[in-house]
């Protein structure tokens, strides 16, 4: 494969470039791997490369995340915005995924010239899933697309991965009563920066604009964060089925936006987001050599005489770390 040519060609905004360069960085063969490093470098170019919005968006499923995605896309494509759609859904590799649903969800977004939707590939590691996404997302933004929508199932981990990889993360949730507050991890309302209360019209009205108050008012009880300025994190209701509140929410995303980018929030989180990239890759490294010859016979060999209790576990370990990172030989773990 000519990188320097797809590399090219991604940067020109073709978006069969950007799909075949996907399929790259979401194979596991290592010279893939090579390829799609190489690509990502060449993309960055000398400094950051270009650079879009990050949006997570996490909620159940059933709550509007498609139905939200086609409307709230349409809406920025309609501005004149170039928008891409990611998916994280760490069933799909049960399920066969949602993207036939999707699909006729997302119709006339995915009909969209300034729209590019990707639907989550089957893989079971979330390791596998983080890196892919993080590199599709650097995919789309040399692309040139200005919004990047990662969507997730409220499933797991893959919540706080896409928290994690995003500038500005969304909880979509359904109007409901009272006990439903407890229903949301503390974990998942801590890395919120905008709740919105979806289904907001028709008999379900009143209901959202109640749970969007107690969903407000648990938020203020949270420890307030440095990178958010006064009125944040905030609730919103909204329609994804009537089109209604998604200006006022883009709005707001803006002026988070906005605001972190001058306090130097939004570079730092940023900074600190490729730091914590960087150490998962590398431990993520380590693990999979452990997995691979030589080491894993090695690692079996000495699993035999640990069983027999011809050699302490520890001494064990030490034998496999001292003969496969030499660099810590007498370090001790
Ligand atoms: N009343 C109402 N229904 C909605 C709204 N958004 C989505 N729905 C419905 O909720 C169901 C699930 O929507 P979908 O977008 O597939 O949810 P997802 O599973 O989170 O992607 C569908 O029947 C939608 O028509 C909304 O704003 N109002
Ligand atoms: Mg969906």
């Amino acid at each position: 494969m000519d990188i320097e040519d797809l590399a090219a060609r991604i940067e020109a905004g073709e978006r069969r470039a950007l799909a075949r360069a996907i399929t790259l960085v979401e194979s596991g063969r290592a010279d893939h791997r090579a390829q799609a490093t190489a690509l990502m470098e060449r993309l960055r170019g000398q400094g950051r490369g270009r650079e879009g919005l990050r949006i997570g968006l996490s909620g159940t499923p059933g709550v509007g995340k498609s139905t939200f995605i086609e409307a709230f896309g349409m809406m920025l494509t309609g501005q004149g915005l170039k928008v891409a759609v990611l998916a994280v859904d760490p069933s799909s590799a049960r399920s066969g995924g949602s993207i036939l649903g999707d699909k006729t969800r997302m119709e006339r977004l995915s009909r969209d010239r300034n729209a590019f939707i990707r639907p989550s590939p089957a893989q079971s590691q979330l390791g596998g899933v983080a890196r892919r996404t993080r590199e599709a997302i650097g995919l789309c933004e040399a692309a040139g697309f200005d919004v990047i929508l990662i969507e997730t199932v409220g499933v797991g981990q893959s919540e706080t991965m896409v928290a994690e990889m995003s500038d500005l993360f969304l909880l979509l949730l359904a109007p409901a009563g009272g006990d439903e507050l407890q229903g949301v991890k503390r974990g998942i309302m801590e890395s919120a920066d905008i709740i919105l209360i979806n289904k907001a019209d028709g008999d379900l009205k009143a209901t959202a604009t109640r749970t969007c108050a107690d969903y407000a008012g648990a938020l203020r009880l949270l420890r307030k964060r440095p990178q958010d300025p006064d009125g944040f994190p905030k609730a919103l209701t909204v329609s994804a089925l009537e089109e209604a509140g998604l200006e006022a929410a883009w709005q707001e995303m803006q002026a988070l936006t906005g605001w972190r980018r001058e306090a130097g929030q939004f570079a730092a989180r940023r900074a600190e987001q490729a730091r914590h990239w960087f150490e998962a890759e590398v431990r993520e490294g380590l693990l999979s050599r452990l997995r691979q010859e030589p080491v894993r016979g090695a690692m079996e060999a000495l699993a035999s005489r640990v069983e027999s209790g011809e050699i302490v576990p520890a001494r064990a370990a030490d034998e496999i770390l001292r003969t496969y990172l030499p660099a810590f030989a007498g370090k001790g773990t």
